[in-house]
């Protein structure tokens, strides 16, 4: 047996120890959830010599760490990417060959972990796979919601949100971690009192006190060099005395559960303000919950207070964790003594805060009332903070209170959470260039007058491990082939591929993984309308013939990200009900056949996205069923758009929509995972699209279109657009606006009432110019339809799209904060400390069951 069968001989005893250790079941008799608890448990091992072995290389290192809060993850499932992280894949395939199980079905066991809403949320777990990847010393700190973002239903062409049990069964990379676990307190009165320097204290009393449970879950670097990390996340359900009993037996399950419920939702809105108490409470319990810990481990390490500037950088992944900057300055001033100028230094040396939107909408802003009644020490805090900052601007502005007006963290009754960023945190950052420019000159103009010091950009970026490695093997060993297996984790290879891109075997050879991944998409989606049957299939009818293997060559335009107004699937949608009538008058047909999908979830209170979504469904049900237009175009929905139905989708896309009104995506991030995957992308030019399109070169990314950010802002300030005048000069928005009016896509009242609220809209707000750029997106798509027929041209396009993918690797973007913001070394993995590790599991980790003893 040579090295390689000996492992994997060894793995597969292992999977069958496990199993009987877990379930007292052999292996091949247990279910296929059974199966994937079994597998992960076994390939936890490995991972658990790792995470050891990098939490004893920073412990000998003391390293200056990254405390990375954010109230969202989107992580998409662990197992298998952990196993291909660790470079167990290759090895792990045969296994699951000679075990008879399917890995599609052991991935799919497990739900997606559904603990972030969208952009924010994915970014940061994106973060997370770098920093473990290229060894940087970081914890990330989130909630462990019960149930994470709603699960998306369509019945009958509506969004219905159900909750998502993601947890209701283990997941088992997820670990009781009880020295991280923290007491934090909400409500109660406040005593005076001093510290031991004098300065001014105050003493909570009469509180209501929760447990915040912590667990773990193992960030896994890639490669042989990565290190594990942690994401920590709170809970407050399991304990038992955040149950308040006595409530109970009074027969008030309401007070009973208000804390053990503190962790149950994720609230399902990404860019919408919110004012709830609850998620003020869960804001409080991550930042309590983190800097407890951080402290916690400071201390293990030093007793100096004055080192953790050196030590210790924080960063907020936008407002939502900004309490911590009113806390950081608490803790420091009243547990640990410090003057008020050390506490001041340290705090904005340490915070630092990154912006996701500048939509005004979704800046945070808390009721003063409701802030002081929940959280008494931290509005003291603020109080003192916002009167210091006043003062200085008084100071070097006199006579100013327009200016205080705009920078006052406390303002006409309400707490503003980005202002008390902005004058605390050392760093602040957009997500694009553009969109880091943009702050300066809206949001936050008056503290770019301020402080333009702190204001600096970092380009967003994606792992290219979930986004090509895990989910488009056969493209990535089309990198191996060209630009050699390095690209993995070295980003700048990419450019390499540019030399391929004249290269008519891979050109080809490009093509068919595009078909292959086309057609594992199509076989995917008929076993979820299989599943879905009887739902709404309507929606699907005539999209796959059943029996019949999908026709070649047909173009795939993909639109899937969260409903947004400004984010515009309306102009897509409107788009289609053009190309409706120009096929069913004969004034037009398309050059290929085109199959156009959406997916995205709506917060659930967002009224004119739940209309879009009815309208959606009904243009995908009226052009599928109708002969003239179907052979030609086909639309569907796609419900529950989540991580690893992106990982189905991306792949399979020839033509990525990113078309937001300019200046209103800060970034985006999808488009870096079609570009990579080989779609081209059809967009305006906003958010990180500027970036890309200079990365890639002009010439091989034509299909941009619609009004600049300039245009758009220069007619949102003189108030010039009138989407009526559209309406009157083009006949076609006309007949569009009409037909929405009109019977023939509604088959029912309420769809009739939705899309009149939708033309009513549109007529007389149309507050994003959907209306405004909609006939050149018209024409774009076409002009895209025609390019696409040129199948050699389209390849060369798409290759030299991937060629300049490379800087928006979340690799380099974590380079750029390391250096930029955190000021943050690697610390690589002890290479003798990890062989010492796996020294004590080889002696420990031998035989559960001594025969001698059981066979007696
Ligand atoms: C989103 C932006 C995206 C951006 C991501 C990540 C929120 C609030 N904002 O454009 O809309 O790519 O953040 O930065 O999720």
């Amino acid at each position: 047996m040579d090295q390689e069968e000996a492992l994997i001989a060894y793995q597969i005893q292992h999977i069958r120890q496990v199993a009987l250790i877990e379930f007292g079941t052999p292996f091949d008799e247990l279910t296929i959830r059974e199966k994937a608890e079994t597998i992960t448990i076994a390939a936890r091992e490995i991972i658990l010599i790792r995470q050891a072995a990098t939490k004893k290389t920073y412990a000998k290192e003391k390293p200056k760490k990254l405390y990375y809060l954010s109230l969202e993850y989107l992580p998409g499932r662990w197992t298998i990417m952990n196993i291909i992280n660790v470079l167990a894949f290759e090895n792990f395939k045969k296994v699951a060959t000679l075990m008879n199980f399917s890995i599609d079905e052991i991935e799919e066991a497990y739900y997606d972990p559904a603990l972030g809403n969208g952009g924010l949320g994915r970014l940061a777990s994106c973060f997370m796979d770098s920093l473990a990847t290229l060894n940087y010393p970081a914890t990330g700190y989130g909630l462990l919601y019960e149930y994470g973002i709603f699960k998306q239903e369509i019945i009958y062409g509506t969004q219905i949100e159900t909750a998502e049990s993601w947890l209701d069964r283990r997941n088992n990379w997820i670990r009781y971690a009880p020295q991280s676990s923290a007491k934090v307190q909400y409500n109660g009165e406040l005593r005076d009192g001093v510290n031991k320097v004098g300065e001014a204290t105050h003493t909570l009393v009469n509180y209501d006190e929760v447990t915040a449970q912590c667990f773990s879950v193992p960030m896994v670097g890639y490669g042989e060099k990565g290190s594990v990390n942690l994401l920590k996340l709170f809970s407050t359900r399991a304990m038992a005395k955040n149950f308040k009993i006595s409530c109970f037996s009074a027969g008030d399950l309401a007070a009973a559960t208000k804390y053990t419920q503190i962790t149950s939702v994720l609230y399902p809105s990404d860019a919408v303000e919110l004012g709830k108490e609850y998620r003020l409470m869960q804001e409080y319990l991550l930042v309590s919950g983190a800097l407890q810990d951080l402290f916690r481990e400071f201390f293990q390490d030093y007793n100096d207070l004055s080192l953790l500037k050196e030590k210790v950088t924080i960063q907020l992944n936008d407002t939502h964790p900004a309490i911590a900057c009113a806390e950081l300055l608490r803790i420091l001033v009243r547990d640990y003594h410090t003057t008020i100028p050390m506490a001041w230094e340290i705090a904005t040396h340490c915070l630092n805060y990154t912006n996701h939107t500048i939509l005004q909408e979704a800046l945070e802003k808390w009721d003063e009332s409701l802030f002081r009644r929940l959280l008494p020490r931290q509005m003291k805090t603020i109080e003192l903070i916002n009167q210091f900052v006043c003062d200085e601007v008084r100071k070097n502005h006199p006579y100013n209170e327009d200016l205080i007006h705009h920078i006052s963290i406390l303002q006409d009754g309400k707490v503003h959470m980005a202002r008390l960023c902005c004058h605390i945190c050392s760093k602040i950052n957009g997500v694009a260039k553009l969109h880091s420019e943009l702050i300066t000159e809206t949001i936050f103009k008056d503290f770019y007058k301020l402080y333009p010091q702190k204001f600096t950009n970092v380009t967003n970026g994606v792992t290219f491990r979930r986004w090509v490695l895990k989910c488009n093997p056969l493209l990535s060993k089309l990198f191996d082939d060209t630009i050699g297996p390095g690209w993995v984790t070295d980003y700048e290879k990419f450019v390499n591929l540019r030399k391929f891109s004249d290269d008519p075997k891979i050109k080809q050879r490009f093509l068919e993984i595009k078909e292959s991944n086309k057609k594992r998409l199509i076989h995917y989606l008929a076993t979820l309308r299989k599943e879905r049957e009887g739902s709404d299939d309507s929606l699907w009818a005539g999209v796959f013939h059943t029996n019949k293997e999908p026709e070649q060559g047909i173009f795939f335009d993909l639109q899937i990200k969260r409903l947004h107004e400004y984010k515009r699937q309306m102009m897509n949608a409107l788009h289609l009900l053009l190309l409706y009538k120009e096929i069913k008058e004969k004034s037009y047909t398309p050059p290929v056949k085109k199959f156009t999908l959406f997916a995205g979830k709506s917060a659930a209170s967002y009224a004119l996205m739940k209309d879009l979504i009815r309208l959606i469904c009904a243009i995908s049900r009226h052009i599928n069923q109708d002969s003239d237009v179907s052979p030609h175009l086909r639309v569907i929905f796609v419900a529950n758009y989540n991580v690893s139905l992106a990982e189905k989708l991306i792949p399979a896309a020839d033509v990525s929509q990113q078309i937001s009104t300019a200046g209103f995506e800060a970034s985006g991030t999808s488009l870096f995972k079609f570009c990579l995957n080989g779609a081209l992308l059809v967009g305006t030019l906003d958010g990180a699209t500027i970036e890309l399109k200079e990365a890639v070169g002009d010439d091989s990314f034509p299909f941009i279109f619609g009004a600049t950010k300039d245009e758009i802002f220069h007619k949102i300030d003189e108030r010039s657009y009138k989407p009526g005048d559209e309406i009157n000069q083009h006949p076609n928005i006309r007949w569009l606006i009409e037909t929405l009016r009109s019977d023939l896509l509604a088959t029912y009242p309420e769809e009739k009432e939705a899309f009149c609220r939708i033309a009513s809209y549109l007529e007389s707000k149309d507050p994003y110019f959907t209306l405004f750029d909609l006939l050149s997106y018209h024409e774009t798509q076409k002009k895209c339809l025609q390019a696409f027929t040129d199948r050699d041209r389209w390849a060369h396009l798409c290759l030299m799209n991937i060629a300049g993918i490379g800087h928006f690797s979340s690799d380099r973007s974590i380079e750029d904060y390391a250096k930029n913001i955190w000021d943050l070394k690697k610390v690589p993995l002890n290479q003798q400390i990890l062989e010492e590790i796996k020294d004590i599991f080889v002696a420990n980790d031998k035989c559960t069951i001594d025969p001698t003893i059981f066979k007696k």
